[in-house]
């Protein structure tokens, strides 16, 4: 990840320029070429459509419409637990306290005239899934900041320092043991989890400052990380020498699956952290008598070995993978298919480079909790 200056930017622009025209016919139509039309899966109401964002709301993508590598800032997902937030740009400081050398406060200015990076990064909801959602809560796009590296560096994280919090400028109730408690939307990091050279500060989502429903003016990005990770409206930084547990630490977004633990079977809960490996179909269209199925893949940055598509009961066969996917950005693949007229089921699975294949929705551990759904997800279609 390097400071891409002014050529790479210029040209992101260019092509964002053009995306954002492709994008406001899209939200009425999805981007098809000329004589090509959307088919309708049998599994999803075709009027299938939640909205744009509202302050305050969730913000569903209809995943019949991704075409495009980067979202449209106004198509990305959007989640808020405690409602929107409305921070003062000019009078904005991130603080950065605790297990420090300096304790500091930076301006917005501050952190636009430090280095800046970009990266392209898509995630999911660790609550995603399949069913009545059809993947909707995900996104993709390119990300500008400072690298979060470099601030810990200049404040100094001293060696007691374990644990790094990042606190967002929202706030909610929370009844904890009949008491309503007030907190910030938090998330914590290892030190070295933290420190690793992806992480980022992000100021600008796909060439514009963040906007409002995303952050802004500043978030977190863990690329490969669930989107619960990415704090968004990013107000203070605090190091501390233990442990840090929140509702989004400990009681939410946790994980309860089965697990045999040094040879004994438990009940295991786990933070959402990476990205698990995870692909699904969401588009299907035809053209000229020949039909093209089109989705995505998630993971945690590790680099795959083939995605595959199954019809019906045939063999596996290969998808091609788009070309522009980078490693934390979601990959998008296409794959032609000869439909015969009738009722078609269809499925995708993902392997990575190590030999990980994405598991059916029988092999999944037995998991009690919605979260980390990352199931195989079939789809059915009537050609
Ligand atoms: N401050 C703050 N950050 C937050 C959240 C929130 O409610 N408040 N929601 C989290 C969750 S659960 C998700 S999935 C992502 C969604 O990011 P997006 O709305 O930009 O897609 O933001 C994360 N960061
Ligand atoms: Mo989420």
């Amino acid at each position: 990840m390097k400071d891409d200056k002014i050529d790479r930017r210029s040209m992101l622009k260019g092509t964002m320029a053009l995306g954002a025209a492709a994008s406001m016919a899209q939200f009425a139509m999805p981007a098809l070429a000329q004589g090509e039309t959307l088919v309708p899966f049998s599994d999803m109401p075709e009027d299938y459509s939640r909205g744009p964002a509202l302050p305050g709301g969730t913000h569903f993508q209809d995943t019949r419409q991704i075409s495009d590598f980067y979202s449209a800032n106004e198509d990305f997902y959007v989640v808020q637990h405690y409602g929107q937030p409305q921070v003062d740009v000019n009078n904005f400081r991130l603080k950065v306290t605790g297990l420090v050398d300096n304790e500091r406060e930076f301006s917005l200015a501050d952190l636009q005239g430090m280095s800046q990076t970009s990266i392209d990064a898509g995630f999911e909801c660790g609550g995603n899934r399949g069913p009545g959602l059809f993947q909707g809560l995900i996104g993709n796009a390119n990300w500008r900041g400072v690298s979060l590296k470099t601030v810990l560096d200049l404040c100094g994280v001293k060696p007691e320092g374990e644990e790094i919090v990042f606190f967002g400028a929202d706030v909610g109730s929370e009844l904890i043991r009949e008491t309503d408690v007030e907190q910030a939307f938090a998330r914590s990091l290892s030190v070295e989890d933290a420190m690793r050279d992806e992480n980022m500060l992000a100021l600008e989502m796909n060439g514009e400052p963040l906007p409002l429903f995303h952050g802004k003016p500043l978030r977190l990005l863990v690329p490969g990380y669930y989107g619960v990770s990415n704090v968004k409206w990013l107000s203070q930084i605090h190091v501390q020498d233990r442990r840090f547990m929140s509702r989004f630490m400990g009681r939410d977004y946790v994980t309860l699956k089965k697990e045999v633990v040094g040879g004994q079977e438990r009940w295991v809960e786990n933070s959402v952290t990476k990205i698990q490996l995870k692909s699904a179909i969401t588009r299907v269209t035809s053209m000229g008598g020949t039909h093209k199925i089109s989705g995505f893949v998630l993971n945690d940055g590790t680099p795959l070995r083939s995605v595959e598509v199954k019809i019906d009961n045939g063999q596996w066969q290969r998808a091609e993978l788009d070309p522009r996917a980078t490693q934390y950005s979601w990959k998008l693949f296409n794959m032609d298919w000869n439909a015969s007229s009738g009722d078609h089921t269809m499925v995708s699975r993902v392997t990575d480079i190590n030999g990980n294949v994405q598991v059916t929705m029988d092999e999944m551990p037995e998991k009690i909790s919605r979260w980390e759904n990352y199931a195989q997800f079939p789809r059915t279609i009537t050609i």
